[in-house]
């Protein structure tokens, strides 16, 4: 049972009894996140200031070698994944292709795969817009002791065994399920430890807040057109709310405690969607669903999609139940 104010590690090994199979290890995947995430947010808040936010490749004031967060946040997540000694693979938004992880022994025992937005939003640093990480884990499915393989990575999103997500936002905060709930951890940035302020984070019963860049709304599906005009009309107590931030993991936090859904259809410059499948439409879909929602792609369950490559792209709707069933009502007409 979460109580508040818990710490993270203390959640995790009370609720490491509750996860099956696990000897331990998915606590630590989990730990080692917490730790990249500490440090990439310790540079996301100070941005600004040592104008970390320029091009890669070339030096800043310090006169170091100029890493674009996105860069640093990758490698910083890599890093830790790694020396943890507990994932056999990682693929990354970063990354064409997957990254083998062999272990100190070379021996490829590790069981898990890791597949990650470093940080999705990037382009939101310079303006001071909130940004975020996107993690999902599976068990790898590959004999242990073979290097890994594509398929451990193209699995469906129903085989997830965790997902979660980092928000470097007014506060930074850990949100992740492990197929048990959602909760919720903020970060105390003085003590350096994440306190549970979110126990059992579910979409509220009713959701009037819809987010989608309306400025593609010419290219958008029929719809999508009819569902943001129904969603504008007048309609029993108060019309529906229009809130889009440009950063998928602030403004899907914000619909999970307010209610809302969050819309990112084909357009014209996307033929197949914006967001990749694997790294953001399937860990954000398993946390939807674990809170109450749904994540659908106008017509499919996202997690029962069969994934063909590592960054595909797939339409995305997700968010309260009821919203992502009428949208794909209007999408069936
Ligand atoms: P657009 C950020 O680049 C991102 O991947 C999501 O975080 C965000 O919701 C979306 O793209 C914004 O895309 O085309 O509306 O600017």
């Amino acid at each position: 049972m979460a109580k508040k104010n818990q710490t993270l590690g203390e959640f995790i090994i009370e609720n490491q009894a509750a996860f099956p199979f696990s000897s331990g290890e998915l606590s630590r995947l989990i730990n080692s996140i917490r730790l990249a995430a500490k440090v990439v947010n310790h540079e996301v808040n100070k941005a600004g200031l040592v104008d970390i936010t320029g091009a890669a490749g070339e030096t800043n004031i310090q006169g170091e070698d100029q890493q674009k967060l996105d860069v640093y946040a990758n490698e910083k997540f890599i890093q830790t994944l790694t020396n943890r000694e507990i994932v056999c693979g990682i693929a990354s938004e970063e990354n064409d292709d997957f990254i083998t992880i062999s272990g100190q022994k070379n021996d490829h025992q590790n069981k898990y795969v890791v597949l990650m937005d470093p940080l999705d939003g990037s382009s939101n640093i310079d303006v001071n817009v909130s940004v975020g990480t996107i993690f999902s884990i599976y068990r790898r499915v590959t004999p242990l002791g073979t290097p890994v393989q594509l398929e451990d990575f193209l699995q469906p999103g129903h085989k997830q065994v965790a997902a979660g997500y980092v928000v470097y936002g007014t506060s930074t905060m850990l949100v992740y399920t492990t197929g048990h709930g959602v909760n919720g951890f903020t970060l105390n940035p003085a003590l350096g430890s994440w306190y549970l302020s979110h126990p059992d984070m579910k979409f509220p019963e009713d959701g009037r807040i819809y987010s989608v860049n309306e400025g593609n709304y010419v290219h958008f599906p029929q719809g999508v057109k009819d569902y943001i005009k129904y969603c504008q009309q007048e309609e029993g107590e108060r019309p529906y709310t229009s809130r889009y931030i440009g950063s998928l993991v602030s403004d899907f936090h914000r619909n999970m405690i307010k209610g809302g859904i969050y819309i990112y259809p084909t357009t014209s410059k996307a033929p197949d969607g914006k967001l990749r499948l694997l790294y953001e439409c399937n860990p954000m879909a398993y946390i939807a669903e674990q809170a109450g929602g749904k994540a659908s792609d106008g017509f499919r369950r996202i997690m029962d999609i069969e994934p063909k490559e590592l960054h595909q792209r797939v339409p995305f709707f997700c968010g309260n139940s009821e919203m992502v069933e009428k949208v794909e009502d209007f999408m069936a007409r």
